[in-house]
């Protein structure tokens, strides 16, 4: 791992999402002892509190778009924290907070890695691609648009964030777990050519070599990046979320694309969102995730070593 002192950013809102609750999301971790897990593995972890920004106005969609000013607001907000902390040498853990949030925490990420001359890899597990316009959203909701923001798809505002336009190239990306894609989405990740590791490649070749795939090529040069839509799982195992899609990883297949990860050694800043308590039932789904991310830090990988 590139860096072993984490911090915690807790960014409570869900001013992307159509549902309300992923503003619930942060103080859901830190009840399910996010913090004192990864500090049993050995880490030192720092949780620097939540973020602030505009509260949700709960609007209808404006040219395509729900909340935009509140959603540059909150990124901004965002970029400026992560950007802060890889400067300074940490690896950030963002607690979402909707997946709208991606466009602050990966910005501030790709902004860091061309300074420093790194490499980015960005491992998208999520049920969504999340690569939307306003032409082609069914909802207007940008948590269903941060990957075409970063690649340089929207509006200025948010395409900007970071300064340099695009953020990143599509081919940064590894998405894993898709099995919802809209219509003019399908189109749209065509052409930019995103590497997409569907639920059928899952069911097909398995998460090992599915995992084995979305990461090679990776060298001692590379930021891992992972961005963690809680939706990713099989809502057997996480329905706390808003937007459940069945037929997700169980828990075995996520666990051992988190222990793949771990086996990197590359991770280098992590996402966590779309965790909403609203939807959930005794913070099951928050302590799923935590359990996951413990793995995705290398507690299994220690009973093996
Ligand atoms: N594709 C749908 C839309 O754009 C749903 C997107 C839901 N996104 C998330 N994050 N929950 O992945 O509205
Ligand atoms: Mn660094
Ligand atoms: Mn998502
Ligand atoms: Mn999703």
């Amino acid at each position: 791992m590139s860096s072993k002192n984490l911090s915690l950013i807790g960014v409570p809102t869900d001013i992307g999402a159509g549902h309300r609750g992923a503003s619930m999301g942060p103080e859901a971790l830190r009840v399910a002892q996010i913090a004192e897990k990864l500090t049993k593995l050995g880490l030192q972890v720092v949780d620097r509190g939540n973020l602030q920004g505009p509260f949700n106005p709960w609007l209808p969609p404006v040219d395509g778009y729900r909340h935009l000013a509140e959603v540059v607001a909150w990124n901004t907000a965002v970029h400026t924290a992560i950007y802060g902390e890889l400067a300074n040498g940490r690896l950030p853990i963002m607690l979402g907070g909707d997946h709208c949030l991606g466009i602050g925490s990966i910005s501030a990420v790709a902004r860091h890695c061309r300074e420093q001359g790194k490499a980015l890899r960005v491992l998208w597990l999520d049920a969504h691609t999340d690569f939307n316009t306003a032409q082609a959203t069914p909802s207007g909701n940008i948590h269903g648009m941060p990957v075409a923001c970063l690649c340089g798809y929207g509006p200025d505002v948010l395409t900007g964030i970071g300064g340099t336009t695009p953020a990143v190239t599509p081919d940064v990306f590894r998405q894993v777990g898709i099995r919802s894609v809209d219509e003019g989405e399908k189109k749209l990740v065509r052409e930019a050519s995103v590497a997409i590791h569907d639920m059928r490649q899952i069911d097909e070749i398995g998460m090992r070599r599915v995992m084995e795939r979305a990461l090679e090529g990776m060298d001692e040069n590379t930021h891992l990046h992972v961005s963690f839509d809680v939706d990713f799982l099989d809502p057997s195992i996480a329905p706390g979320v808003g937007t459940t899609v069945r037929g997700g990883p169980n828990y075995r297949e996520a666990q051992l694309c988190m222990e793949m990860i771990a086996d990197t050694g590359a991770l280098a800043s992590l996402d966590i969102v779309e965790l909403n308590p609203a939807y959930d039932k005794r913070n099951q789904t928050a302590k799923v995730a935590v359990d996951l991310v413990e793995s995705m830090f290398g507690k299994s990988t220690l009973l093996r070593g």
